[in-house]
C-alpha cells in the first residue's frame, strides 16, 4: 500500500519507514528535519553517527532495490504544501510520528513548551484536516503516548481504550458512561499528546474518520533488523538529558565508568518497549486499522512495566556498574501504582514482545562500545528542572551527578 510517515526522519520514524519499505509498501516520508536542527540547537549529538536523510535514502536503494520517496516540509504551518502531497501520492494510511517528543524539551522554557504544544496539535490538525480533505478512507496511525494517563497512584488495571465508567448522579441514582479514564499529564509535552488525544475523538466521531492511537511506553534500543544493516542506515542514539530515553543512558553511564543517576527514589514505574517491537506494533496497526466505526482505536503499545530503579540494578548488574539517586529534576510520584492493560496486540497477532529479561542489551552494549569517543559526558546531567523553565543547571544535581 502507499503509505505516508510523517515524521520519518526521527528515532521511531526512520526505522518504521525502513520496516514498512522492507516489507514491499511505497513509503513516502515528510518531515522537517526538526530533531537534527533541535539537536544543533542543544548541541547534544546522536551516539551513533546520523547521515543525511538522501543518503539514508539512497543507502536502503542500493541495498534494497526499494525507493523511499521524501519531502521536506513543516506540516505545522504549510497546510496547502501537505494536502497537495496527500492528494498525489493518495496513501491508504498515514503513519503520524512527526513530533516534538522529549519532555524535559518542553519543559526547558516557556518558548520550548510552546513549540511543542503548538507543532504536536496542529501537524494533528493538518494531517487530519487533509485526510478529510482528500479522502476519509485513508486510515491514521498515530503514535501517542502512554505518559498522558500520568503517574498518579491507581489501584485497578488501566483499560485500553473506553471502558463502563460508573457513578452516582445528585438524586443518588446511579449512572454509567463509556468512556476513557481521566489524562491528567504530567509534562508539556505529554499535555500535547493530550490535546491530540481530544483532537483524534473529534476526527473520528464528526468525520468518521479511521483512527489508532498507539500509547507507547519508554523505548529502548537502538537498531532494527534495517537500520542495522549499514552505518548509513543507522538510528540516532541520543543519552542526553533532553533526548535520551533512561534505559538507554543507564547503559551509557555504566559503560563510560559515571554512575546510573535514578531520579529521587527511582521507585516511579514506567512502561517499556524495544524499538523493533515498536516497528512491528506499527506494521500491525497499519494492516488492521482501527475496528469500530467513530471511535478511536487506544492501544497500549508497551511490553512491561517496570520501576526506575529495577532499570537502574538490572543495568548496575549486568554491568558491574554504581548507582546514584540524584534529586528528582521533574514533578512525578516517586512511589505509586500502575498496571496498564495490554492485550490488543495479542489479538492483533503480536503474541510475545521483548522484555529486558530477553537480553536484547547487547545491541545497545555494542553501539555503545563502538562509539566511546563520541561520548560527551556534558551532556548528561539533567539541568532542566520541572519548577523552574529557565534551562539552568542545578548545582546539587550537577554535583550528585559528578559525585
Ligand atoms: N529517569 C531517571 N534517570 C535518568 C533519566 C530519567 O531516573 O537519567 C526517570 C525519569 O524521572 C522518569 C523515567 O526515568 O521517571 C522516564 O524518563 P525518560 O526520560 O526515559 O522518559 P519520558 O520523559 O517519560 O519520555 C519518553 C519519550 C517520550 C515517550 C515517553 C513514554 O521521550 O517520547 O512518550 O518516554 S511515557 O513516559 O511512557 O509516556
Amino acid at each position: 500500500m502507499n503509505i505516508i510517515v510523517a515524521g520519518g526522519d526521527g528515532f521511531c520514524g526512520w526505522p518504521t519507514a525502513l520496516h514498512l519499505s522492507n516489507l514491499g509498501h511505497n513509503i513516502l516520508i515528510i518531515d522537517n528535519l526538526s530533531r537534527r536542527s533541535i539537536s544543533r540547537e542543544l548541541q547534544y549529538e546522536s551516539l551513533t553517527k546520523i547521515y543525511s536523510i538522501h543518503e539514508r535514502i539512497e543507502k536502503w536503494r542500493q541495498i534494497s532495490g526499494k525507493t523511499i520517496s521524501f519531502r521536506n516540509m513543516d506540516i505545522a504551518n504549510d497546510y496547502a504544501m501537505l494536502v497537495e502531497t496527500v492528494s498525489v501520492f493518495d496513501p491508504t494510511c498515514i503513519v503520524h510520528l512527526a513530533a516534538q517528543r522529549s519532555a524535559p524539551y518542553s519543559m526547558m522554557s516557556v518558548e520550548a513548551g510552546n513549540y511543542t504544544l503548538t507543532n504536536n496539535v496542529l501537524t494533528t490538525n493538518n494531517i487530519l484536516r487533509a485526510i478529510e480533505h482528500h479522502n476519509k478512507a485513508i486510515r491514521l496511525v498515530n503514535l501517542g503516548s502512554i505518559g498522558v494517563y500520568g503517574y498518579e497512584d491507581r489501584n485497578f488495571v488501566m483499560p485500553e481504550g473506553k471502558t463502563a465508567l460508573s457513578g452516582v448522579d445528585s438524586q443518588n441514582d446511579k449512572f454509567t458512561i463509556a468512556g476513557q479514564i481521566p489524562l491528567n499529564p504530567t509534562s508539556v509535552y505529554h499535555l500535547s499528546k493530550s490535546h491530540i488525544a481530544s483532537l483524534l475523538n473529534f476526527y473520528a466521531q464528526n468525520f468518521g474518520i479511521n483512527i489508532t492511537d498507539l500509547y507507547q511506553g519508554i523505548v529502548w534500543g537502538t537498531q532494527t533488523q534495517e537500520t542495522g544493516i549499514a552505518d548509513e542506515l543507522s538510528n540516532r542514539f541520543d543519552y542526553d538529558e533532553i533526548y535520551g530515553t533512561v534505559l538507554n543512558r543507564f547503559v551509557v553511564q555504566s559503560q563510560s565508568g559515571m554512575p546510573i543517576s535514578v531520579y529521587g527514589r527511582g521507585e516511579q514505574t514506567r512502561a517499556f518497549i524495544h524499538i523493533q517491537d515498536t516497528v512491528r506494533c506499527i506494521e500491525a496497526a497499519v494492516n488492521s486499522g482501527a475496528s469500530i466505526d467513530n471511535e478511536v482505536e487506544v492501544i497500549h503499545q508497551i511490553s512491561e512495566t517496570r520501576t526506575v530503579k529495577s532499570v537502574a540494578d538490572y543495568v548496575a548488574k549486568l554491568m558491574n556498574g554504581t548507582i546514584n539517586h540524584v534529586p528528582n529534576p521533574r514533578e512525578e510520584a516517586e512511589e505509586h501504582r500502575y498496571e496498564l492493560e495490554h492485550t490488543k496486540f495479542k489479538q492483533l497477532g503480536l503474541e510475545r514482545l521483548s522484555t529486558l529479561d530477553d537480553n536484547l542489551l547487547d545491541e545497545i552494549q555494542n553501539s555503545v562500545y563502538k562509539h566511546l569517543d563520541r561520548i560527551d559526558k556534558s551532556c548528561i546531567a539533567p539541568k532542566v528542572n520541572w519548577k523552574n523553565a529557565n534551562h539552568k543547571p542545578s548545582i546539587e544535581v550537577v554535583d550528585a551527578i559528578a559525585s
